[in-house]
């Protein structure tokens, strides 16, 4: 299969032709790439650059910050440059695009990516990387609090946090037996290798939800970790997300993963709370 690899143009790395290629180059020389999809977020990439270093410092973690961008036009790349970040410049749009470009060009053993919006807060990954070094192949975070998480007062808006999210969640437990409570999170870590066991397609924003399907289908070692999500940094500009289309998106990619519901197998033991 033509993965991203084969489209994008990336700077400072080569790739290799062929996925399995990009998986054998001694690309893992470090523990950690932390990887941002970035699309216009000149407002805030630099304080997520400058939490996510200040993080791997102070935990003596060998990483890289890397910002997978597709068309940003506002001097995002340049900002992420000056401040020492990889910048991985791909050619196909789309946030699925951007991250399969970025974790293709990644050095780090693990991956932790997150949105370019400080939204997340960059210095929580140490207790996701810790989970990783424990041997989970994907480690999801939580920020709604049926997982331990939290959100602060108008971080996340009304719908996604009181109707989309708990009702995907709720789907993806009850038809995927992904142990998780916050399907729609950005920020996530996983490993290089998981990456290429699952053979993403997705594209755009249903990039997030593929993984955790395709890896709970899968069998891969998965858990959540609780984190605080916070207003997003930006001034000027909104989110990317387009709610209504994203969720439909999402369902049908549900039904298309798994058209043999639970309640038509009910042997299967699945923990959904
Ligand atoms: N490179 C790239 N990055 C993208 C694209 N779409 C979104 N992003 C980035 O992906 C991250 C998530 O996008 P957001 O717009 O914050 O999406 P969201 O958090 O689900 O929605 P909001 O609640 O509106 O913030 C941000 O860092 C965006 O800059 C894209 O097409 N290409
Ligand atoms: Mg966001």
């Amino acid at each position: 299969m033509l993965k991203v690899a084969d489209k994008v143009a990336v700077t400072g790395v080569q790739l290799g032709s062929t996925p399995g290629a990009a998986d054998q180059r001694p690309h893992a020389d470090l523990e950690l790439t932390v990887l941002m999809p970035c699309l216009n977020e000149a407002e805030t990439i630099g304080t997520c650059i400058r939490k996510a270093r200040r993080a791997m410092r102070a935990h003596g973690i060998a990483g890289e910050v890397l910002v997978a961008d597709n068309g940003s036009t506002d001097g995002s790349r340049q900002i992420a440059a000056e401040l020492g970040a990889r910048v991985v410049t791909v050619e196909a749009r789309g946030y699925g695009n951007a991250l399969m470009g970025g974790i293709e060009a990644a050095r780090g053993k693990f991956i932790i990516m997150g949105d370019a919006d400080d939204s997340y807060d960059f210095q929580e990954i140490p207790k996701i990387i810790a989970k990783l070094r424990e041997g989970y192949a994907l480690v999801q975070a939580c920020r709604l609090p049926a997982g331990g998480g939290t959100v602060k007062p108008g971080a996340m808006p009304f719908l996604h946090r009181w109707l989309g999210n708990p009702i995907s969640s709720f789907l993806v437990r009850w038809m995927f037996g992904a142990p998780i409570h916050d399907v729609y999170c950005g920020m996530r870590g996983f490993t290089r290798q998981m990456y290429w066991r699952l053979d993403q397609r997705c594209t755009g924003m249903e990039f997030a939800t593929e993984m955790i399907i395709k890896a709970a289908l899968q069998g891969e070692k998965i858990t959540e970790v609780p984190i605080t999500l916070h207003r997003d940094g930006r001034k000027t500009r909104s989110g990317h997300l387009k709610t209504f289309r994203y969720g439909w998106r999402t369902l049908r990619f549900f039904l298309m993963s798994r058209p043999r519901w639970r309640f038509m197998n009910p042997g299967r033991d699945r923990k959904l709370y």
